[in-house]
C-alpha cells in the first residue's frame, strides 16, 4: 500500500453511534489511518463519547473538544449551529448517512471550491454495491453533491479498512511466542490457558453459545474461551455459576472460560492474532478477524425480514466457496440452518478443515491487497474529485 498526498489536507468525519461499538470503531480506525499514514489534519465529530471511551480509554467523556492521538474530537451534541467557510474541511465524510448539521451543509455549499462530500456506507459482499459505489447524489436545493462510497471485497468497490503496518505487526506478534504469551499473561491467563487451544468470542445475544459450550467441554484437547465482559452474558454466567465479570473463570471438562475486560481497540486486534479461532460480529471485528489470518466465524448484525441472511451468504460465497465445513458452522451459528443441528459434528468438521482455511486466508489477503485499502482508495477518489472541481 502506498501513501497519497492529496492537496486537500483537512478532513472531517461525522459519526453517529446507532448502537454498540462498530460505528465509532470504524470511524476511529479510519480517522487514525488518515492522520497517521496519510498525514491529514483530521477532525472527528461523534455523538456518543461513552461508547468511544470503551474502545479508546484516553477519551474524556465530558470534553466538548479534545485532541486524542493527534485527532481533534468534537462532541457532536445537536444539529444546531452556524459555521463559517473557514471551519469547513476539504473532505467531509458522513458515516452511514448520519445527517450532518444543516448549518455545516450551508457553509459547505458556500465554499469555493466546494469540499468533497462523501457518504461512507456499510460493508456488504452483495453485487449491487458495485453499481452504487461512487454514485453522485446532488443536494435537493444547494449547489453541492455528495458521493456514495462503499467498502467492499471487489475492485469495483472501496475495499476494506487496513493499515499498512497491520500485516507486519501481526506476523511479528504471531511468530514471537514469548511476545504473544506476555500479552495473554497481562490479560490474566495462566500458562495452562495459554498453552491450550484459544478461542475468542464476540457475538450478539441471540447466538447459540450454550450449544458450543457443551461441545467444547467434551473435546480431547484443552480449550480456553476468552469472552469480553458483557458478551453472551447469560450463557457465560450460567457456565461460571456467577455473574460473568472481568477476571471470572472456570474450567469444566476440556473447557476453561475466562471473562476479559473490554480492551482498547489495538489490544483487541492482538487478542485476535493470539487466538487460534475467533468468533466475531458486526462489521469492524469481522474485518479485523480477516487480517488476523486465523479461522473465524462471523455473527452478522441482524436485520428485519432476515435481510442479513442474504448478506451472509454473499460473503460466504465470496470468501469460502470451497469450505463447506466453515460455511455450515457459520450458517448454523447465525440461525440460518433449518431443523436439528448436530453441533459436535459441525465443530469436528470445522476443526478438520483448519489447514484449508489457513491456506484460503493467505489467498484472501493477497486478493484484498490487490483492491487497495479503503482509506487510500477514498483519498484517491476525493483527490480526483477535488481536481475536477478546480478545473471547472
Ligand atoms: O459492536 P458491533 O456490534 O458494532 C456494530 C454496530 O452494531 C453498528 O450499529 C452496526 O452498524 C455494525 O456493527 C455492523 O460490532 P463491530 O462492528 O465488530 O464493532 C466492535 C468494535 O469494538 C470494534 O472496533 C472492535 C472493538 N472492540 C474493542 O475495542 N475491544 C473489545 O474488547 C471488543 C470486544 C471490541
Amino acid at each position: 500500500m502506498h501513501q497519497t498526498n492529496p492537496p486537500a489536507t483537512r478532513l472531517s468525519i461525522f459519526c453517529k453511534v446507532v448502537d454498540n461499538y462498530g460505528d465509532i470503531g470504524i470511524c476511529w480506525r479510519l480517522a487514525r489511518q488518515l492522520a497517521h499514514e496519510h498525514m491529514l489534519q483530521v477532525e472527528l465529530w461523534v455523538d456518543d463519547l461513552s461508547s468511544f471511551r470503551r474502545i479508546c480509554p484516553e477519551v474524556d467523556m465530558h470534553a466538548a473538544h479534545q485532541t486524542v492521538q493527534g485527532i481533534q474530537i468534537q462532541h457532536w451534541q445537536n444539529q444546531d449551529g452556524q459555521f463559517s467557510t473557514e471551519q469547513i474541511a476539504d473532505i467531509v465524510i458522513e458515516f452511514f448517512a448520519c445527517d450532518i448539521p444543516p448549518g455545516y451543509i450551508q457553509a459547505m455549499a458556500q465554499c469555493e471550491p466546494r469540499p468533497v462530500w462523501l457518504n461512507l456506507e456499510g460493508l456488504t459482499a452483495e453485487e449491487w454495491v458495485e453499481g452504487c459505489h461512487t454514485l453522485p447524489s446532488p443536494h435537493p436545493s444547494l449547489p453541492i453533491t455528495k458521493h456514495f462510497f462503499f467498502p467492499g471485497f471487489t475492485i469495483k468497490t472501496g475495499g476494506l479498512l487496513c493499515e499498512a503496518e497491520i500485516a507486519p505487526q501481526r506476523s511479528h506478534f504471531q511468530s514471537d511466542t514469548a511476545y504473544s504469551a506476555a500479552f495473554l499473561r497481562e490479560l490474566g491467563l495462566t500458562p495452562e490457558e495459554i498453552a491450550a487451544q484459544k478461542i475468542s468470542l464476540f457475538c450478539y445475544p441471540h447466538a447459540p453459545v450454550a450449544a458450543l459450550l457443551e461441545v467444547w467441554q467434551q473435546q480431547e484437547q484443552a480449550i480456553t474461551l476468552l469472552v469480553p465482559e458483557g458478551v453472551a452474558h447469560t450463557e457465560i454466567s450460567a457456565f461460571l455459576g456467577q455473574p460473568a465479570r472481568a477476571g471470572a473463570y472456570l474450567s469444566r471438562g476440556a473447557l476453561t472460560v475466562r471473562v476479559l475486560p473490554f480492551i482498547p481497540q489495538p489490544d483487541y486486534d492482538r487478542l485476535l492474532w493470539a487466538c487460534d479461532i475467533n468468533f466475531v460480529r458486526g462489521e469492524d471485528s469481522f474485518v479485523r478477524a480477516q487480517w488476523a489470518c486465523r479461522p473465524f466465524i462471523w455473527h452478522i448484525y441482524p436485520q428485519d425480514e432476515n435481510l442479513h441472511h442474504k448478506k451472509l451468504r454473499a460473503f460466504l460465497n465470496a470468501h469460502q466457496p470451497s469450505l463447506p465445513a466453515a460455511q455450515q458452522l457459520t450458517l448454523a451459528w447465525n440461525g440460518v440452518t433449518q431443523g436439528a443441528i448436530n453441533w459436535a459434528q459441525l465443530w469436528r468438521e470445522f476443526s478438520a478443515s483448519k489447514a484449508d482455511i489457513s491456506k484460503l486466508s493467505q489467498h484472501w489477503q493477497r486478493k484484498m491487497a490487490e483492491i487497495g485499502d479503503l482509506a487510500t482508495n477514498l483519498l484517491q477518489f476525493a483527490h480526483a474529485q477535488a481536481q475536477d472541481r478546480r478545473q471547472k
